[in-house]
Formats: structure tokens, sequence, C-alpha cells
């Protein structure tokens, strides 16, 4: 079988089994999940019918570009397609079943040496329990992680981010990966898994994470990437697990879902003066801050932050929650402990315990990921909170948004953002969040669900 490029056939078909909010569009190309993701001005984003443009709104000249783009991605694929991974060319074939695409091979069989780096370049692991170690991971990823298309802003996770990230309950220390030059010993690349529980309909797999995959801006397109997926892959499966989930800007064989980032301006005047966002056509910056004005204090009777006792009820609370969604991790209170309880600058959640009954109803929760703004000599960081994990049981999601938003402006944070995950967008446009430009793909390795998942089936937050 040749190589197996895009066809007609097969592009046509990726756009059908994507439902419409996700057909790919010009950000193709998108390298990224976008940091920034400048939108404009949201509310003057929108047509004439209210609603924000869609990518659905096809003209056959774009419907022709949109194929191009396709086919050229199709052409590009020279390592994906050599894994076991949902490929362009199966989509749509409803004979292929569910579940892993190659099984388990005996561990004995699994390589036991790393794969070669050129010879000016050797593997570490990295030991994040260091101060040093961290410094030499966090200074690698402030300088060469994701930017947005512009260049204009990259994120900066913070030190105690990635320790909380990267040391989960369960952690393997193999399984933070550095390169470095040999003779300096300057890091130079890294890529990192962490084991979860995901819950696929009704099975329960084991599966690592992969993150942090970056590689410095002086080594990129030279294939490094490809070996440091592999030798992350291969210590993956030293420890008997066969299956990975990941989430990226790019588009590769092939997404089970595609999100979108919508953005809620807190801050409207810095993320205009910085470029984040437009003032929209016939507003002026005092009626944009008007529109955004949030209330001092949150309004839900019993929202207050999660503490340590509270683990055994939100857990609950998230299981019961989580279990409508046909792909969402399987968390047990150690979990919930790591992930949820909160950590300063790190993660933030909050719950509504009810003043008669002290029952706890509601939860949410964000993580804090600020992104450097670029060569801008009035500002040098932008404050971004992401929403993670949320379930409303009695307070309306739209009221229990609405308080989170008013604790992060209290935080001072200069905007919030949240996935179109689990939830439909209606609550969205409601709290004045606008579309971003930034696509998010999510992908499973060594996995196959059939067919392509709504964003609002997918129950899944990866940082
Ligand atoms: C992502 C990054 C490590 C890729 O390295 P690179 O030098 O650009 O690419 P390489 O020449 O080493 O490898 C290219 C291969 O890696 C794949 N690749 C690139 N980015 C990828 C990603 N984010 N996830 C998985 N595979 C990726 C490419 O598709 C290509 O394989 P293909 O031929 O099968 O399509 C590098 O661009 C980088 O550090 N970027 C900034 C940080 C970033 O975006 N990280 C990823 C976050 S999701
Ligand atoms: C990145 O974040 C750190 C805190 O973690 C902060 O001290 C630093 O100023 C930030 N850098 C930029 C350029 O935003
Ligand atoms: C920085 O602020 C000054 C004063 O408000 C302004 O004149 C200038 O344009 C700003 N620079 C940038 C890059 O936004
Ligand atoms: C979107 O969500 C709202 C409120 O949760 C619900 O009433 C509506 O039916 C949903 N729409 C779709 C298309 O799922
Ligand atoms: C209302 C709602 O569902 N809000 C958020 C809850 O969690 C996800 C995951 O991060 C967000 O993206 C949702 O928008």
């Amino acid at each position: 079988m040749g190589n197996p490029t895009c066809s007609w056939i097969n592009c046509l078909l990726i756009f059908k089994a994507l439902p419409a909010e996700t057909v790919y569009s010009g950000t193709m190309g998108d390298t990224n999940p976008s940091p920034g993701s400048p939108g404009e001005n949201q509310n003057q984003n929108q047509n004439p019918d209210g609603n924000p443009p869609s990518e659905g709104d096809s003209t056959i000249a774009a419907l022709a570009r949109k194929v191009q783009e396709s086919i050229s991605v199709g052409k590009r694929h020279k390592f994906w397609e050599t894994q076991p991974v949902g490929q362009f060319k199966d989509v749509g074939d409803t004979s292929l079943p569910e579940g892993p695409i190659e099984p388990p091979t005996p561990l004995s069989e699994v390589k036991q040496e790393p794969y070669n780096l050129p010879g000016l370049y050797e593997w570490i692991t990295c030991d994040m329990n260091t101060e040093e170690m961290c410094n030499e991971v966090y200074t690698l990823l402030t300088n060469n992680y994701v930017e947005d298309d512009e260049n204009m802003f990259r994120f900066n996770y913070s030190k105690e981010f990635l320790q909380w990230a990267l040391r989960p309950p369960g952690y393997y220390k193999s399984w933070h990966i550095g390169v470095r030059v040999k003779t300096s010993k300057k890091l130079v690349a890294f890529i990192t898994g962490i084991p979860a529980k995901i819950r696929f309909r009704d099975d329960v797999v084991r599966m690592a994470e992969i993150n942090f995959l970056c590689v410095h801006k002086k080594l990129r397109s030279k294939r490094l990437a490809p070996v440091m997926i592999k030798e992350v892959t291969r210590r993956v499966h030293l420890e008997n697990i066969w299956q990975a989930a990941y989430t990226a800007g790019v588009v590769l064989p092939t997404p089970i879902t595609t999100c979108q980032y919508w953005h809620r301006s807190l801050n409207p005047k810095k993320l205009i003066d910085v470029g984040f966002s437009r003032l929209g056509a016939r507003m002026t910056m005092s009626r944009t801050i008007k529109l955004y004005k949030l209330p001092d204090a949150t309004l839900t009777p019993g929202f207050r932050k999660m503490e340590l006792h509270d683990i055994p009820a939100v857990t609950r609370l998230l299981r019961n929650y989580l279990s409508q969604f046909i792909v969402a991790p399987d968390f047990d209170e150690d979990d919930v402990q790591h992930w949820l309880l909160p950590t300063e600058n790190v993660v933030d959640s909050y719950l509504v315990e009810s003043p008669n009954s002290h029952e706890i109803t509601d939860f949410c929760s964000f993580y804090t990921l600020p992104s450097s703004i670029l060569g801008n000599q009035n500002y040098t960081t932008l404050k971004a909170a992401y929403s993670y994990y949320n379930v409303s049981t009695k307070t309306p999601l739209l009221q229990l948004m609405n308080d989170a938003l008013i604790v992060a402006k209290q935080k001072d944070y200069d905007v919030f953002n949240a996935l179109d995950v689990m939830q439909n967008e209606s609550f969205l446009k409601e709290l004045k969040f606008g579309p971003g430009d930034g696509k998010l793909h999510y992908y499973l390795y060594n996995y196959r669900i059939r067919p392509a998942l709504k964003p609002s089936e997918l129950g899944l937050v990866l940082l």
C-alpha cells in the first residue's frame, strides 16, 4: 500500500465524520492551542443572528480550500503514518472495531535501550523533585514552548504548576524525559507522560497522558520530535501501559474530537492594549469596560473554596457528573486531592455548600496558566485562568460559572478561558465569552473510538 495520501474521498469523509462545528477550516496549519488566541472584541464578532461566524459557513471556495489543505496535510505524516493511531484513510470505515488498535506485546519484547539520538545529544530522566531540574525545565519551556500564530504570546507555565502537572498519584519519574547537549549539558528538548485511568464508555483503561513536548527553537525541523515520542512510548510500554491520550493545536492523524477555546475578558483594557483582543467597531474603551464589568462579590449562597475535608463529597459529585460523558477520567479520592484541592497560583476550586443541609451540591475549578507577552514595553504577563472540572446539580451552570468569573476577577486574572467540552456552548455566549481562533485537537494512541466525538461528549481536560 503506497503512501496513504488523503484522497478527495477521504477528505470528504473527514468533514462528514466530524460534527459541523468542528470542521477543519483555515486554522489547519495552526501550530498551537493558542496561549493567546487573539479574538476580536467578542460581541462585535458576530453575525446578524447573534452567532459567532461559523466555520460551517462554507462557500464552495472555502470547502475547496479545506480539501486542499487536508491533502497537503495528509501527505505530510511520515512519522504518524507508521504509528498505531487512527489513520485518515480509515475515517468513516465502520468495519473497524473500537478499542486497542494493536494488542500489547510481551514486556520482554519491549526494547530495553533508549532510541538513538544524534551523537551530540544524550537522554536524561528529569527529577522534578529537585529545584535545579525544575528550573532547567522551566527555562526551556518559558523560552521555547507554545506560542500563538502571530508570536505575540508564549505559555509561561510556573514551576509550581509543572510540579503539580507532572507528579500526580503513581507518577513515573522515568516518563519525564529530557535531552541535553553532551558537552554543555544544556537542556534542549523535553517530553512527559503521566499515568491516568480513563473511561471509554464502560471500559476503564490505564493510559499515559503525554504533554510538554518541546524542542529548542534552534533544533526545530530535524525530526527530533518523533524520537522523543518514540522514547516516551517505549518507557510507557515498560510499565505495561499501551495507550495514551494527548492534545495538540496541529492536525495529525486523527483527532477524536476538535474543541475550541472561548475567552471571557476580565481586564478588557489590558487585553486590547496587548493585542489579545480588539476594540469592536462602534465600541469605545469605556463602553467595553462597562460591558465586561462583574459584581464585586460572588452571588450564590454557600459558595466557598474547597477544603481538604470536602474530598469525599467532591469525588462523589464529580464521578457522578462525569459518568454521562463517553470519554472521561476515572477519578478516585487521591486523584481529586491532587488535581482539585486548591494550590496557590496553580489550581482553584470552589463549591456550593447548601446553607441549610450543608450538602455539597455544585463545584467549579480553574487552573492558572500565564503567558509571556512578547515584545511589549508596558506589560510582560497575561494572567489567564483556564476552566477545569465543574459540576452543577442545584446551582444553574450559568450562575456557577458567573461566580467563577467573579472570583477570577477578584484574583486579578486578565482573561478566563474555557473549552467547549462537556457542556454545549449556550452558557458561554450568555456570560460574554467570545470564540477564539485556537482549535485544540484531542488524540488517542493505540485506541480507536468511532465515530468521532462531539466536544460535548468528552469529559476530559488535559493541561
Ligand atoms: C512540537 C515540536 C516539538 C515539534 O518539533 P519540530 O522540530 O517542529 O518537528 P520535527 O521535525 O522534530 O518532527 C516533525 C514530526 O513531529 C510531528 N509533530 C509536530 N508537532 C507535534 C505535536 N504537537 N504532537 C505530536 N506530533 C507532532 C509532526 O507532525 C511530524 O511528524 P509527521 O511527519 O508524521 O507529520 C516543536 O515545534 C516545538 O517545540 N514547538 C513549540 C512547543 C509545542 O508546540 N509543543 C507541542 C504542544 S501540543
Ligand atoms: C513568567 O512567570 C514567572 C512566574 O512563574 C514570572 O516571574 C515571570 O516574570 C514571567 N515571565 C514573563 C516574561 O511573563
Ligand atoms: C505603552 O504605553 C504608552 C503610554 O500609555 C503608550 O504610548 C505606548 O503606545 C504603549 N506601548 C505599547 C507597545 O503598547
Ligand atoms: C444546550 O444546553 C442547554 C442548557 O443546558 C439545553 O437546554 C439545550 O437543549 C442544549 N442544546 C443542545 C443542542 O444540546
Ligand atoms: C459550564 C461548564 O461546563 N463550564 C466549563 C466546565 O469545565 C470545562 C472543562 O474545562 C470547561 O471548558 C467548561 O466550559
